[in-house]
């Protein structure tokens, strides 16, 4: 186990984009580290306004940053939207970490995404692949946008000497995700189909693309947790990958909420919608060398997430 670079006791900690599905999490996972926590919704501080941002920082005055605010949404979504994905992320994070940077905070943890790796990296990815190759096109300004946020982070630790890091999450499901059919991504959009075929009595359940393609799937609730442990623990420059080693195809993945959901339907492939990166698998042996290695199985996670939705609803 890594020696400690942070104590979160009694730290007032600013967890940006606590609506968020990871906000959230981080949110539930700081309230055991005897820390403050403070939030700001869109209606307090826009993070897209330079001006505001600088104004609340420099009256909050956190000690550290999650910095867990972006645009996101799933393959579609990502596709459609290219210039709110790339502009919108951007101003994230140049605003908070400039901002960050003038109010002096010590500690900043930056989320990017496994999308900022190249399409065809050999797998599983290891954080040593960035830049090394073309992009996946459908979620490129995401991807641009999430690596000009690693070299923010790097370029203001070494002209600044921040403390500054980066993880980069996989795929990620849990509390707070959106189930929009459109938008989302793909486990709670198979989780609501097949939640509403079961209530409709219907025989088919679309799923998009060939089935094929490989992921890799990581509850909110551990991503919180290793964010957790990096925050008090890692002080490097490199990103950190955060995976659970749990990689199954689309086809495997919708068998296995079928069976969660508890509803048996034909799968018909919808090859008019796009495949994306065919694997995206991480490597996250350096966080596992860290001393962390947290991450719950797919069945049962997927399992909690539906008990969630048909407590609270989609
Ligand atoms: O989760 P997803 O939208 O994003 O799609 P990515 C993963 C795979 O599931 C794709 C297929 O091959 C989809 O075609 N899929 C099947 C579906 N049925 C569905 C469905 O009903 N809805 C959705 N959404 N997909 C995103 C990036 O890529 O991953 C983001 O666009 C981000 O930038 C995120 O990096 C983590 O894994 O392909």
């Amino acid at each position: 186990m890594t020696k400690r670079v942070l104590e979160l006791e009694g730290q007032r900690i600013w967890v940006a984009g606590h609506r968020g599905m990871v906000g959230g999490a981080v949110v539930r996972r700081l309230a055991r580290e005897g820390c403050e926590v403070i939030c700001a919704g869109r209606d307090v501080v826009d993070l897209i306004d330079q001006r505001a941002v600088q104004d609340w920082m420099a009256e909050m005055r956190p000690d550290a940053i999650v910095l867990a605010a972006a645009k996101v949404g799933g393959i579609a979504a990502n596709a459609a939207l290219p210039a709110e994905f790339l502009y919108e992320n951007l101003m994230i994070e140049a605003n908070v970490m400039q901002a960050a940077h003038a109010c002096d905070v010590e500690r900043l943890l930056f989320l990017g995404s496994s999308c900022i790796y190249p399409k065809m990296a050999a797998q599983p990815i290891s954080e040593e692949s960035l830049l090394t190759g073309p992009l996946e096109p459908t979620n490129e300004a995401y991807a641009i946008a999430k690596i000009a946020g690693i070299k923010l982070v790097q370029a203001y630790r070494a002209q600044h000497g921040r403390r500054w890091i980066s993880a980069m999450p996989t795929n990620l499901y849990g509390p707070g995700d959106s189930y929009d059919l459109e938008t989302s991504h793909v486990l709670p959009a198979l989780l609501r189909k097949f939640h509403e075929a079961k209530l409709r009595g219907a025989r088919e359940v679309v799923i998009w693309g060939t089935g094929a393609p490989l992921r890799e799937f990581l509850h909110c609730d551990d991503l919180a947790d290793a964010l957790v442990f990096l925050l008090k623990r890692y002080d490097g420059d490199a990103p950190v990958n955060v995976g659970s080693g749990v990689e199954v195809s689309i086809r495997e993945l919708a068998e296995v909420i079928a069976d969660v959901v508890g509803y048996e339907a034909k799968l018909v492939f919808d090859a008019s919608k796009p495949d994306g990166t065919p694997r995206k698998l991480m490597d996250s042996a350096k966080l596992h060398a860290m001393g962390w290695n947290g991450a719950r199985g797919l069945r049962e996670g997927i399992a909690e997430t539906y008990a969630g939705v048909l407590r609270d609803g989609f």
